[in-house]
């Protein structure tokens, strides 16, 4: 019988090898990702929609959560809390804000960070007040009644706190992580109001403190991510323009990282409109690329969604798969990052 050598040939072996140290360099350029590429995935822990789910009830639960009342005194308290309790450094920011109308709001900040000392960070962000009108009800009736804020509040900080928990059982070791909970978000003038639309720095009030007063002097982090009704039935993800703006690779880094993970029909490969969030003053105040994950809707009464500023912005229209595809995205986003 005979027998075939195949002989070993040095330079087909060295090529081979270049190609592989080429494809391990390419993995420290990730965040220039584009369609074309793949992103290699490091391992992430299981998001957990029920227990989000949870989190998002157990918000819902004190009432809406208006600044200057009650029940936003003890969810500030509860958010703390859980923080805590998963193991975060949690800071307050205390703040007396003066809104649109004149109210001073007794506002709170509450920042939850991993690693305090690590000098390469991560911001994830969403409000946690509740809107005071629902002046987008379809029902006039409605226009000054508070609104519950299943979506637009308690399920930005909820996925927040399911990141934190899974943080806790699996330990980021090379990067920092702050969360922040901003306060007066959504106090902006209502439509019902005659200066309705006018200025757009009636709201974000806790966002526009903190980007002037950081937590933590000189305030650094590679991007932020805010999370803004990561939540709602029927939300879909779009690129939204300040953030394409001011921090496209974060969006192509987050929606590619979407599409890898299994959730990309949740983010779409399509720009959105401009809207006043969160992150415009964490990008032109503080100066660091935050992009915001909120839905975009193309039709129907709101852009955001059938619940948007209304009485319906409750618990049976939240949906644990929406939960879960954003939590998941942006863990692995997280975990990647701590190479
Ligand atoms: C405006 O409608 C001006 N901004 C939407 C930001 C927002 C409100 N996010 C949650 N509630
Ligand atoms: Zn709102």
């Amino acid at each position: 019988m005979k027998k075939t050598v195949i002989p070993f040939r040095w330079e087909a072996a060295a090529f081979g090898f270049l190609l592989m140290l080429c494809a391990a360099c390419g993995n420290k350029t990730r965040s220039e990702a584009n369609g074309n590429d793949t992103i290699p995935m490091a391992a992430a822990p299981d998001f957990n929609a029920d227990s989000a789910y949870q989190y998002t009830a157990a918000q819902c639960a004190f009432g809406p959560r208006v600044p200057n009342t009650e029940a936003h005194r003890l969810c500030g308290d509860y958010i703390a809390g859980k923080f805590k309790s998963f193991g975060a450094a949690v800071t307050e920011q205390k703040a007396d804000l003066r809104a649109f109308d004149g109210t001073i709001l007794k506002a709170r900040n509450i920042i939850a960070s991993y690693n305090p000392e690590a000098e390469a960070r991560i911001l994830v962000c969403a409000h946690w007040d509740s809107r005071p009108w629902a002046d987008n009800d379809p029902d006039e009736a409605n226009w000054e009644k508070p609104v519950l804020a299943a979506n637009d509040g308690a399920s930005g900080v909820a996925v927040m706190l399911e990141m934190a928990r899974l943080i806790q059982l699996s330990p980021i070791n090379n990067i920092g992580i702050d969360f922040i909970c901003f306060d007066a978000e959504d106090y902006g003038i209502p439509q019902w109001s005659e200066e309705a639309g006018s200025d757009a720095t009636s709201w974000c009030l806790g966002s526009q403190h903190w980007a002037a007063n950081p937590h933590v002097y000189g305030y650094r982090a590679r991007f932020g991510i805010l999370l803004d009704m990561v939540g709602g039935q029927g939300n879909t993800f779009s690129k939204e323009g300040y953030s394409r703006q001011y921090a496209s690779q974060v969006v192509e880094l987050v929606w590619q990282t979407a599409a890898q993970t299994g959730y990309g029909q949740f983010f779409p490969d399509r720009d959105g409109g401009y809207v006043t969030d969160d992150h415009v003053p964490v990008n032109q105040i503080a100066q660091i690329p935050c992009i915001d994950i909120i839905p975009y809707f193309t039709d129907g009464a709101s852009g955001f969604g059938p619940t948007w500023h209304t009485v319906d912005d409750n618990m049976e229209h939240i949906d644990r798969q929406v939960l879960e595809a954003v939590g998941q995205t942006v863990l692995q986003v997280i975990y990647n990052e701590n190479e």
